[in-house]
């Protein structure tokens, strides 16, 4: 069994979610855009399957770089994924529900704006708060779990307010159908996540060789995806049909803020990852109204101090566990 967390400073552990922060919110905004330009729009299955080949040739040079020599890299890789059948499949499970939440994400991007999107987004603290206490028998104390309520409740405010008056009534949204995908990609995040952490903490099979277990899998996945809806548009105009320079650019985020998460969940863990990413929704906030000199409404003081208070609570040291049953035998 290995130790999870083991061997990085703060400073490391801040600097990782801080990429991992800024990237997704980058990402979020640039689907959002590409999704809403006029012309022929690029097939977003292809996107996501792109995305993983690109991550798993990336974990293959990082285990070249740790072994120093790409022969060292194929033996890890032949004992570590072809030699080890029962271990690779394991991460067949995770691979198809992000496939899915990946594919999703577009779909509900198509269908909302970004800002309703990223604060809906934030309910994965909730299902990944759910999943952790079924799946890897942690215990959340009660001011935890009204930490994770009040830190929803109050991106939310902060987000009503700063959303209010930016958004005209743009004809092509459909609410229900993008937030149905929302809600979807929560329940997907927090099991995916979850499963990927048990996995990784649980055993000694190092990170990169479960990336690339989990990215060659994806592959698979996100090709039924691209071929179970766009066959016939692929077959006509082609793979790439409708990239440009932007769409790259989404691959590119999106293989950055995957292999990002993979290492913030191995330093840290999901609830962790969870609430970094919804207190940056706040200083973002916090910042442009400072920088474009508005001001504070009711609402949107209240949702940050609600933030800041399930920051707090989140972090106060829990009471100790109940002394176990069995007591260590005196003879
Ligand atoms: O939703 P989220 O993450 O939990 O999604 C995790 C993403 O990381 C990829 N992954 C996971 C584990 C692993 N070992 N390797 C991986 O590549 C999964 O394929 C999945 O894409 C978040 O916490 O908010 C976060 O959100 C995503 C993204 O913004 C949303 O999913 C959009 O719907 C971020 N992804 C990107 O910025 C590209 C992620 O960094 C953080």
């Amino acid at each position: 069994k290995m130790a999870s967390n083991e061997g990085a400073s703060l400073g490391f552990k801040i600097y990782i979610l801080l990429v991992l922060t800024l990237n997704a919110t980058g990402y979020i905004l640039l689907i959002r855009y590409t999704r809403s330009q006029a012309g022929a729009l690029y097939s977003s299955t292809t996107t996501v399957v792109l995305t993983e080949v690109s991550k798993l040739l990336i974990s293959l040079l990082l285990l070249v770089k740790e072994h120093r020599s790409v022969l060292g890299m194929l033996n890890d890789v032949w004992n570590g994924v072809f030699m080890n059948p029962r271990d690779t499949f394991k991460m067949c499970v995770p691979s198809i529900i992000y496939a899915i939440q990946n594919n999703l994400a577009f779909v509900a991007l198509s269908n909302l704006d970004a800002a309703t999107y990223q604060v809906s987004y934030q309910m994965k603290v909730i299902t990944t708060a759910m999943f952790m206490v079924l799946m890897l028998n942690k215990s959340l104390s009660k001011f935890q779990w009204l930490a994770i309520l009040l830190l929803f409740m109050g991106v939310a405010l902060v987000q009503v307010e700063s959303a209010t008056g930016t958004k005209a009534g743009e004809a092509h949204y459909n609410y229900p159908v993008g937030l149905l995908c929302i809600v979807i990609s929560c329940l997907c995040s927090g099991f995916a996540g979850v499963y990927f952490e048990k996995v990784l903490k649980g055993t000694s099979t190092s990170l990169w060789i479960r990336n690339v277990q989990m990215y060659m899998f994806g592959i698979v996945s996100g090709l039924v995806a691209v071929f179970s809806t766009d066959s016939e548009v692929i077959l006509e105009k082609g793979f790439l049909h409708g990239y440009n320079y932007l769409v790259w650019l989404v691959v590119a985020m999106a293989s950055i803020g995957g292999l990002y998460t993979s290492v913030v969940v191995k330093y840290t863990d999901n609830i962790i990852k969870g609430f970094s990413t919804a207190v940056s929704i706040v200083l973002a906030a916090v910042g442009s109204f400072l920088i474009f000199q508005k001001t504070f409404g009711l609402l949107f003081v209240m949702g940050t101090g609600m933030v800041i208070c399930a920051v707090y609570l989140y972090s106060l040291p829990k009471p100790p566990p109940p002394k176990p049953l069995t007591q260590p035998r005196e003879t």
